[in-house]
């Protein structure tokens, strides 16, 4: 099928997520997921029907701790500098890893939540990247309902032919931007506490410009994630405090976590730092520009010493769509490429800041 997405190569490395393989973990997939087409079509519904009430009663927002408001950076965290073994070796793209060494800054405690980016939006009148017509000249050979603008949206298949092809749940949604994150039947009315999603690269730079920052680099991220663990490897499990998938991805969704789609910033307890939701929620965006390898930080390229906001970038955490049985990376060594200017319903940012420890 030709597509914005397989032409660009777009979410191709979701593909690589069959690496589970290894791990023998697909086997076990795919025969459970056998076993889900026995019992037929009714615990599908019966998953949307739960999925529907939990819906209806979800929480809007979490209380966080009172921010200090003497602090230097209200909202944000001190992250101590530090050396650590940056990467892991659950799937190839994060290896090899390597000793490497981050200086301390600023970050903020919770990914960027609708309100703070409608803060922005009106103080500025900046128009996303999703809101805008799509750069045809950057993407010659569109087909057209694919230059409309729009972003990625997560849909629940309702019939699963494997799980090969991912845009089975993946759509390229018109209208789809950061007020309208599922599409133009949905808003953000009651959800300023949720995190902003459907931005982009440019989205995000402009966001942290305006704030005085800028985005974390991927190793930045991953020492925050990390909280003093110098290694990767403690957190392997899928993390009990983090908005993740629970059940077989892409179809059953047990919400056991206490939410079966996006949660607001802060509902799950913060790291040893003090930093929420580095795990699962949504995905993050950093600086980096993505390659299919650990380079060493001195190697790797920021999208600004790039000179554009194209191409793939990193992102690091995983979202609220990563289950044991097809994507393991609720972990802090994890990463994934993401196309700089493509908005997706599970990607979000937060910020960084380059300023002396308390
Ligand atoms: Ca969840």
């Amino acid at each position: 099928m030709k597509s914005r997405f397989s032409r660009f190569t777009r979410f191709a490395p979701f593909q690589r997520f069959t690496q589970a393989r290894r791990l023998g973990l697909l086997g076990l997939g795919l025969l459970l997921l056998f076993l889900l087409g026995l019992a037929g079509k009714s615990l599908w519904f019966s998953s949307a029907a739960r999925t529907t009430a939990q819906q209806d009663t979800e929480r809007l927002s979490c209380a966080l701790p009172d921010v200090a408001t003497s602090a230097p950076h209200p909202g944000m965290v001190w992250v101590q500098g530090g050396q650590f073994a940056f990467g892991d070796t659950v799937y190839p793209e994060e290896q090899p890893v390597r000793p490497t060494t981050v200086a301390g800054f600023w970050m903020d405690r919770t990914e960027v939540t609708n309100d703070e980016f409608a803060q922005f939006v009106a103080a500025t009148g900046y128009i996303s990247v999703a809101e805008r017509a799509v750069d045809t000249a950057r993407h010659p050979g569109l087909p057209p309902d694919l230059q409309v603008p729009g972003a990625v949206v997560f849909t629940p298949p309702n019939d699963l032919q494997g799980r090969g092809d991912l845009m089975q749940w993946w759509r390229y949604t018109a209208g789809a931007q950061w007020r309208h994150p599922g599409g133009p039947a949905t808003d953000i009315k009651g959800r300023g506490a949720f995190p902003v999603v459907t931005v982009t690269l440019e989205d995000a730079q402009a966001y942290a410009r305006w704030k005085g920052r800028t985005l974390p680099t991927e190793a930045q991220w991953e020492w925050a994630a990390r909280a003093g663990q110098t290694q990767a490897g403690q957190d392997h499990n899928q993390p009990a405090q983090a908005n993740t998938w629970q059940g077989l991805f892409p179809v059953v969704n047990s919400g056991d976590d206490g939410f079966v789609g996006l949660a607001p910033v802060g509902c799950y307890a913060p790291n040893a730092w003090g930093l929420f939701d580095l795990m699962g929620n949504v995905w993050e965006l950093t600086a980096d520009v993505y390659q299919p390898h650990h380079l060493q930080p001195a190697e790797a390229l920021t999208a600004g010493q790039r000179g554009s906001p194209a191409g793939q970038l990193v992102i690091k955490g995983g979202s609220f769509l990563c289950a044991p049985n097809y994507c393991m990376r609720y972990r802090s060594g994890a990463r994934q490429p993401q196309d700089a200017d493509l908005g997706a319903s599970h990607l979000g940012f937060r910020t960084v800041l380059q300023a002396p420890g308390p």
